[in-house]
């Protein structure tokens, strides 16, 4: 993958480019020769975490005294961007780990709790998931109905996440809960223990390649020290958010990538009429306007990346680097697979798994309606919300 027609690269240091090509190196090994088979099977990848363990891409900015690989915030991006031109299946799982996972635990969480659990994260030896979503509070988090109760010597843990990746894989998950005094709580929860149970969402047209699921939780005996000590309230789930969907603004860019250059080398070697198709104007504004729009995004995930080195990204910039470059990436993924025409729908080439895992990407981490209203919000002054 090569496009980079605003000489991005320029703008990256050294470590920016060899973790950019690693990761590359690594996709074009282990993801595209095997995700067609993956996605038709609607199987995970197996052995995926510890592999995406060992060239560093779980909590790549998490720094090396936890097990992270201690890199800048465009490091990360450019991580989310090579394994979504693999797969959005790839860039989930990592970008879970990492933003999801990894990030509240480092964020929120006691000393204890880094040491036991951030290593085993990096290296893929031990899989997280995030429950936030629950059955009747998707877009409104604020409304969560699962609680814990303090009963002394630990909490019980009461209700059910769903739509969780990665949940009927996961050796543990980040939970959030409202407690009595009604304060948003983070936690995690372990596999084994009692009360929890992880079923698994089966028959998705999208995002085939990943495992989805439920988190139930039965009197769940919760020990008072997974309670992360540091956040009470929803402005800690919302920040993990902000560093995925930040993750996402990159990552479709991949996937874009992918549709694009497939669809180019496609149209320069198919013949119709005696000619290649790409000589035909109607496939070249197609093509030119592929290459304008991920340009586009391409910037604007650039310096998104450089405000949050900076740490001065603010959470609606993110939503609206989200929001722009998932849409982006959704268009050319049902554009590009036109110009294959017939070829367009078989799993040969990735159009049609691309447009079809984007329907999840433009609807998780908020939807495509809720970063507008958030992007409505930050100009107006007005929440439009409720
Ligand atoms: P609101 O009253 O605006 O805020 C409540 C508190 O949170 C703070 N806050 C934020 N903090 C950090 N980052 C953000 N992005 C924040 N947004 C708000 C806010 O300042 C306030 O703090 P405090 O201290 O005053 O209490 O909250 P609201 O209830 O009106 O909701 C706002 C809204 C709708 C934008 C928010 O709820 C939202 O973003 N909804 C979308 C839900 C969502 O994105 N769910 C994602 C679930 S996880 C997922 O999809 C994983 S996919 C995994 C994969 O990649 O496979
Ligand atoms: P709803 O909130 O019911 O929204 C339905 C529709 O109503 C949408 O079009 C929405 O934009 C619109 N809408 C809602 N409110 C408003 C409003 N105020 N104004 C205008 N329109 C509105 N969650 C997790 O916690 N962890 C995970 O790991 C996770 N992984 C996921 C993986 C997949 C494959 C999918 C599909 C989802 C995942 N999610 C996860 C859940 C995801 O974040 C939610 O699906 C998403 O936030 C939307 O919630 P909902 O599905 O309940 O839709």
């Amino acid at each position: 993958m090569a496009t980079d027609y605003f000489k991005i690269e320029e703008l990256l240091t050294e470590e920016n480019i060899l973790v950019q090509q690693s990761v590359r190196e690594f996709v074009n090994q282990e993801i595209k020769p095997v995700i067609d088979e993956a996605a038709h099977n609607h199987t995970d990848l197996p052995g995926l975490m510890p592999k995406l363990g060992a060239i560093g891409a779980l909590g790549p900015y998490i720094p090396e005294e936890y097990g992270g690989a201690g890199l800048d915030q465009i490091s990360y991006g450019l991580i989310m961007q090579e394994l979504e031109a693999g797969d959005s299946a790839v860039r989930s799982a990592a970008s879970v780990q990492s933003s999801l996972v990894m990030y509240p635990i480092y964020s929120f969480g006691s000393e204890e709790q880094k040491r036991k659990y951030l290593p085993k994260l990096a290296s893929g030896e031990m899989i997280g998931c995030f429950g936030l979503t629950e059955p009747n509070h998707g877009s409104n988090p604020s409304g969560m109905e699962t609680k814990i109760v303090d009963k002394g010597s630990h909490y019980v843990l009461n209700g059910a996440k769903m739509w969780i990746t990665n949940s009927p894989v996961a050796d543990i998950a980040v939970v959030w809960a409202r407690d009595e005094e009604g304060k948003i709580r983070g936690m995690v929860v372990e596999r084994g223990m009692k009360g929890f149970s992880t079923p698994e969402t089966h028959n998705k047209w999208s995002l085939r390649a990943s495992k989805t699921g439920e988190l139930v939780f039965e009197n769940v005996e919760v020990p008072k020290e997974n309670i992360f000590p540091h956040v009470n309230s929803l402005r800690g789930p919302l920040s993990c958010l902000n560093s995925a969907r930040y993750g996402i603004s990159w990552g479709v860019i991949g996937a874009a990538i992918d549709c694009y250059e497939v669809a180019l080398k496609y149209s320069l070697e198919r013949n119709q009429f005696g000619k290649p198709i790409a000589s035909f104007q109607l496939q070249q504004k197609k093509l030119a306007e592929f290459v304008t729009e991920i340009t586009k995004a391409q910037l604007l995930a650039w310096r998104l990346g450089t405000l949050k080195n900076q740490d001065k990204a603010t959470p609606a910039q993110i939503s609206m680097a989200k929001r722009n470059n998932v849409r982006m990436a959704i268009d050319i993924a049902r554009e590009s697979r036109q110009i294959l025409g017939g070829m367009g729908i078989v799993g040969d080439y990735p159009m049609m798994r691309h447009a079809a895992n984007l329907e999840s990407v433009i609807t998780y981490e908020g939807t495509h309606d809720i970063h507008l209203l958030i992007t409505g919000n930050d100009i107006t002054g007005i929440n439009a919300f409720e």
